[in-house]
């Protein structure tokens, strides 16, 4: 039988053994190019993003310059959290577990010629009826008016895709023409095998009503997919690499 003290040399002697796909220690270093630039950009911009203001309706937005991406998703989807882990500021747009009544529309300003927007959002049953119909009113006009708007993110609870809300957003893009890039959020709930299915499921759905929809999985608990939605915002927003 192996003396203790064999035991453990045996072990340092494993240890030190090269795993058989890992690289030589001589070997060149990955060059940094191979990692996308723009991502590295476009992080650190996001990371610049102010709370510039609230409004409650279209006149009182920022003037309609420069270029802006929306974040919509209904109560509870994870959008705060989204814009929070997007731009890698824990506090930026506030984050709750009970749903929030705000119908404000916030714009965080990323420069003087950039801004996201936190979109009001509902999903539940208490909002009353008439709360509803301004709701329409405003985001459908946003939507068809704000000539700055670039692109939609849509936040959708992978456990509950494509309600009511969703499909009202998706359908006044679908008429303005505005692409939309829906994140299935909190995506660390279900395992990979079902989200993956549901992602399949609402690319499929999605695409019958055009080519402007894309979708990807977004986890803020776990940082998942955040690269992804850096690209579709680095894009809308026109960041060079
Ligand atoms: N497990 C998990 N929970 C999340 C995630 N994102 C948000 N949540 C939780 O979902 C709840 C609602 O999130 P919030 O961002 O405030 O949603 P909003 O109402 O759409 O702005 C909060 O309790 C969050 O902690 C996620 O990626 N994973
Ligand atoms: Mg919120």
């Amino acid at each position: 039988m192996a003396s203790p003290h064999q035991k453990k040399q045996r072990a340092n002697s494993k240890k030190n053994k090269r795993e058989p796909n890992a690289p030589y220690p001589y070997a060149r270093k990955e060059p940094e190019a191979d990692k996308p630039k723009r991502d590295n950009a476009i992080a650190s911009l996001l990371q610049q993003a102010e709370f510039l203001k609230s409004a409650q309706k279209l006149a009182q937005c920022p003037p309609n310059e420069g270029l802006e991406v929306a974040f919509a998703g209904r109560s509870n989807s994870g959008k705060s959290s989204s814009i929070n882990t997007i731009t890698n500021l824990r506090k930026l747009a506030r984050t709750s577990k009970t749903p929030g009544r705000t119908q404000l529309i916030n714009f965080f300003g990323i420069n003087d010629e950039l801004r996201l927007v936190d979109l009001p959002g509902y999903g539940y049953a208490q909002v009353p009826e008439a709360m509803k119909i301004e709701w329409q009113a405003n985001m459908s006009e946003y939507i068809e008016r704000r000539e700055c708007l670039a692109g939609l993110i849509l936040v959708m609870d992978v456990r509950h895709p494509l309600r009511e809300f969703d499909l009202m957003m998706l359908e006044w893009s679908t008429h303005f023409g505005m692409p939309v890039h829906i994140l299935l959020s909190k995506s660390d709930k279900l395992k990979n095998g079902p989200a993956n299915s549901v992602l399949l499921k609402v690319q499929e759905e999605v695409a019958q009503m055009g080519e402007h929809i894309t979708a990807q999985l977004f986890s803020s608990l776990k940082k998942d997919g955040v690269d992804a939605a850096h690209q579709v915002i680095a894009r809308w927003l026109q960041i060079q690499e």
